[in-house]
C-alpha cells in the first residue's frame, strides 16, 4: 500500500460520489499474499460458501439450512461460476496478515471520515470467465442489520477490470436518502426479511442510465474502489474472458449501531456478536482493526 494513504481530493469525491478507485493502492507484495489466501479459499470453500454455476445450478454451503433446498445443483469447481464465501480471515493467515497489517482499515476509516474502523465483514467474490450470474443492482446497508453513515465496502481485484467483468455505480446515490428494499440475489423476485416498511423499490438503473452518472473503472491488480453502503451499485455477469477475484472488506466507523432485530435471514447469522440493540459495533466479531 502507499504510504499516503488518501488525500483530501479522495476524501472530497468519495463524499460527493459515494464510490472511488484508488490507484495503486495495493502493494504488489500484498497483492501476493491475498493472492495466496484467495487461492487457499477456492480450493477449499468453507460451509459458507454460495456457488452459483453458468447453467444456473447453484450449491448454497452446509449451514445454510433455510436455503438449501431451494437449490438443485451440486458444487462442481471445474465448470465456470460464481462463487462467494464471507469471512475465511479467521482461518487463512494471509487474509487476517492483511487486513490487520496492511493500511486498508486506515484508508476505509480515513474516507468515512472516521475516528476507526471496525472490519464487519470480509469477503471474497469469484467471477469465472463466463460466469453469467449477474449482481443486481441495490444498497449494501439494507442487508446489513445496522444504521449508520460510516459504512463502506473495500473492493480489491485481484484480476484486470474491464466493462465487461466489472463493478458500477450511480454516482451521488448514496446522499438520495433512500433505502433500498433488499432483494434476494438469487431470486430478485424476493427479497430478505419479512418488514419491508421504510424501503423502497431500488430504481432500474439499467433502464435509465442517461439519466445517471455511471461510475465505470477499468482497473489493473493493485487499484481499489471504495464504496459508501448506501451507494447504488451492480456487476453484470463475467462476459469476458478472463476471470475476476475481488477480496473485499466491509468496514463500519463510529456512528454504526448494531440493529439485527429488523434482519430475518441475516442477523441470525451474526447473533454470536452479542450486542444489544442499538449498541455501537466494537466487540469481538467486528473487531476495530483502525487505529491498530
Ligand atoms: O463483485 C461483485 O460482483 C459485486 C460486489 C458487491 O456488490 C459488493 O461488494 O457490495
Amino acid at each position: 500500500m502507499v504510504d499516503a494513504v488518501v488525500s483530501q481530493s479522495d476524501i472530497e469525491a468519495y463524499r460527493r460520489d459515494g464510490a472511488i478507485c484508488l490507484r495503486g493502492a495495493v502493494s504488489p507484495r500484498w497483492l501476493a499474499v491475498l493472492e495466496a489466501g484467495f487461492e487457499m479459499n477456492l480450493s477449499a470453500p468453507g460451509e459458507k460458501a454460495s456457488i452459483f454455476h453458468a447453467d444456473g445450478s447453484a450449491f448454497v454451503g452446509v449451514d445454510d439450512a433455510e436455503n438449501r433446498s431451494r437449490y438443485t445443483g451440486r458444487a462442481d469447481l471445474s465448470v465456470p461460476r460464481f462463487m462467494g464465501e464471507p469471512d475465511r480471515w479467521h482461518d487463512i493467515p494471509e487474509f487476517r496478515s492483511f487486513l490487520v497489517e496492511s493500511p486498508v482499515a486506515e484508508i476505509a476509516g480515513r474516507l468515512m471520515g472516521a475516528a476507526k474502523a471496525n472490519l464487519f465483514l470480509q469477503e471474497i467474490l469469484f467471477k469465472d470467465a463466463g460466469a453469467q450470474t449477474p449482481t443486481p443492482w441495490h444498497q449494501d446497508m439494507p442487508f446489513f442489520p445496522m444504521e449508520g453513515e460510516q459504512t463502506c465496502t473495500v473492493w480489491i481485484p485481484l484480476d484486470p477490470v474491464i466493462p465487461e467483468n466489472g463493478i458500477e455505480y450511480a454516482a451521488g446515490s448514496h446522499l438520495w436518502g433512500k433505502s433500498y428494499l433488499p432483494l434476494d440475489m438469487e431470486d430478485p423476485a424476493a427479497h430478505y426479511g419479512t418488514d419491508v416498511s421504510g424501503y423502497d423499490r431500488a430504481p432500474d438503473i439499467d433502464r435509465m442510465r442517461e439519466a445517471h452518472r455511471i461510475l465505470l473503472w477499468d482497473m489493473a491488480p493493485g487499484d481499489i474502489i471504495v464504496h459508501h453502503g448506501y451507494a447504488l451499485h451492480g456487476a453484470p455477469g463475467n462476459t469476458s474472458a478472463q476471470r475476476r477475484r475481488t477480496f473485499v472488506s466491509r468496514y463500519t466507523g463510529d456512528d454504526v449501531r448494531y440493529h439485527g432485530a429488523r434482519h430475518q435471514r441475516l442477523a441470525p447469522a451474526m447473533a454470536h456478536c452479542g450486542l444489544a440493540e442499538g449498541a455501537p459495533m466494537d466487540c469481538e466479531t467486528f473487531p476495530v482493526h483502525w487505529p491498530a
